[in-house]
């Protein structure tokens, strides 16, 4: 068999099948790129359709949810859940609440989510959801009426043992609470372990909320290490300033580094004393405003509307925002400024373009399906507390979360290497990892 011929059309076929979503074939030709080497290897998976079956969601799900704003107005958005894969457990994957959200982004999450829940060990398949509701500026009632209409729709698709969402972009704690008060009064029963990401006083896990952004950090203090290098000392930029951005810089902070700078999807903003936590966390998780209110407190600091915060010098750079916001030019400046390494927090924020000048340019790059995977790791020993009944310590979750990631980067390094003859490759290492476990299941679990 001709391995890449065959890859060729499966991505043809892609792309044909699911006109428009640009996200999806962006995310799907990433992996596909990378899987040669381990078709070439096995070609028992091209022989038995392994790539155009994991290309196909097991299901798709789009629903009407309907709910009534304080004026009294009747309003309409549409959720989603894409149950991609669950040959390593039930369907695992955050709900995203933005007004961009479509079937194609929540099929390129979903279809990362695969990979990245196969590199973490645990049993846990991939999907994802959301809603094209913007939760910015929406009152707690109107938060709430909308959980609970997206719930009464979507429960009849969970289950602990079928699928468990948790939280991504405008879903946190408040928006679970709400979830899993719905999905327990439909269906009459405590049932912790069908959504993750739960307050820690009702069955969820102690360093839950800390995870992605630790264990970004964590990924990204590995890479270092392969250079003889640490965070003490550096320069760090964070994009975004949301749950996965605070507590990137929060671990930074406590490994010695210095976040200087950390933006929204209004602007960025520089402290060059180090962005200030407890001011960050008040304004974005308390009083759920914009990031120019940390200029306004704190005039030292300087707030732009314009420009990007790739701008700003750094060593080390943790985009944690959203999908394609790191591209080519803002590659080349940090290239430019000296950059040692990347990380990314976020889902897909380096564009392809932005990808190759890293690769390029020999700078440590950790794509987002391991540098992220600590969140949904987390999640996974959420469930595994909710199971036994039991709650583990920060202590102990932490060093769990720790133990995971670091499992997460010998992977990459020792996969890469064996399929490419370079360690550093990351995005070779994560996919064919991530594949292999994936496609063995399935193979051992016949034509599903
Ligand atoms: P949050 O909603 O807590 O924060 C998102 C941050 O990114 C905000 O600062 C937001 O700015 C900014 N942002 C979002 N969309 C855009 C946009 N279109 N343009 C510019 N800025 C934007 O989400 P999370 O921190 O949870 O998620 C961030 C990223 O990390 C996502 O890619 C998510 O998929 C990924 N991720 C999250 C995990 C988790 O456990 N939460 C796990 C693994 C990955 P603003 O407030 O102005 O919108
Ligand atoms: O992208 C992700 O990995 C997440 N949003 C977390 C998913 C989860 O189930 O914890």
């Amino acid at each position: 068999m001709n391995v890449r011929a065959h890859i060729e059309a499966v991505h043809t076929e892609v792309c044909r099948r699911n006109p428009g979503e640009a996200e999806f074939h962006q995310a799907a030709t990433e992996v596909l790129d990378s899987l040669t080497p381990a078709l070439e290897r096995h070609p028992e998976y091209a022989e038995t359709g392994i790539l155009e079956r994991l290309c196909e969601p097991e299901r798709q799900l789009m629903f009407r949810v309907p709910w009534v704003d304080d004026q009294g107005k009747v309003r309409v958005n549409r959720g989603f859940r894409v149950e991609f894969n669950s040959a390593l457990g039930p369907y695992k994957g955050g709900l995203r609440f933005h007004p961009s959200v479509n079937l194609g982004i929540v099929k390129f999450l979903g279809f990362e989510q695969i990979f990245k829940n196969a590199l973490t060990g645990m049993a846990i398949g991939g999907g994802k959801g959301g809603s094209d509701f913007d939760p910015k500026g929406r009152s707690d009632g109107e938060v709430m009426r909308f959980c609970q209409s997206f719930m009464t729709e979507l429960h009849r698709h969970l289950g602990e043992h079928t699928d468990v969402p948790a939280g991504d972009i405008g879903v946190g704690g408040r928006e679970i609470g709400y979830l899993f008060g719905q999905y327990k009064r439909i269906t009459n029963r405590y049932e912790s372990g069908v959504l993750t990401g739960k307050p820690v006083g009702w069955g969820g896990s102690h360093a839950r909320t800390e995870a992605t952004g630790y264990g970004a950090v964590y990924f990204a203090q590995e890479m270092l290490t392969t250079r003889g290098y640490g965070f003490e000392g550096r320069r760090v930029v964070v994009s975004g300033s949301g749950n996965v951005a605070v507590y990137a810089a929060e671990k930074v902070h406590a490994l010695g580094g210095r976040v200087v700078a950390c933006s929204d999807s209004s602007g960025y903003l520089v402290d060059e004393d180090g962005i200030d936590l407890e001011l960050l966390k008040d304004i974005k998780e308390v009083r759920r405003a914009r990031i120019s209110a940390y200029a306004e407190a704190k005039p030292t600091a300087r707030f732009s509307a314009r420009g990007t915060v790739y701008d700003v010098p750094c060593e080390v750079a943790l985009p944690s925002a959203t999908q394609n916001e790191l591209g080519r030019e803002d590659a080349v400046a940090l290239v430019k400024n000296g950059v040692l390494a990347i990380a990314e927090g976020a889902n897909m924020p380096c564009t392809p373009e932005a990808v190759e000048v890293f690769r390029e340019a020999g700078v440590l790059f950790g794509p987002g399906k391991a540098a992220n995977a600590g969140g949904v790791a987390t999640s996974a020993l959420e469930m595994q507390q909710n199971a036994s009944r039991d709650s583990w310590s920060f202590e102990e979750t932490e060093s769990r979360l720790a133990a995971v990631m670091r499992g997460v980067h010998t992977q990459c390094r020792t996969t890469a290497e064996a399929y490419g003859g370079n360690a550093d490759d990351y995005v070779l290492g994560a996919n064919v990892a991530g594949f292999l476990r994936v496609a063995d299941a399935m193979t051992a679990q016949g034509v599903i």
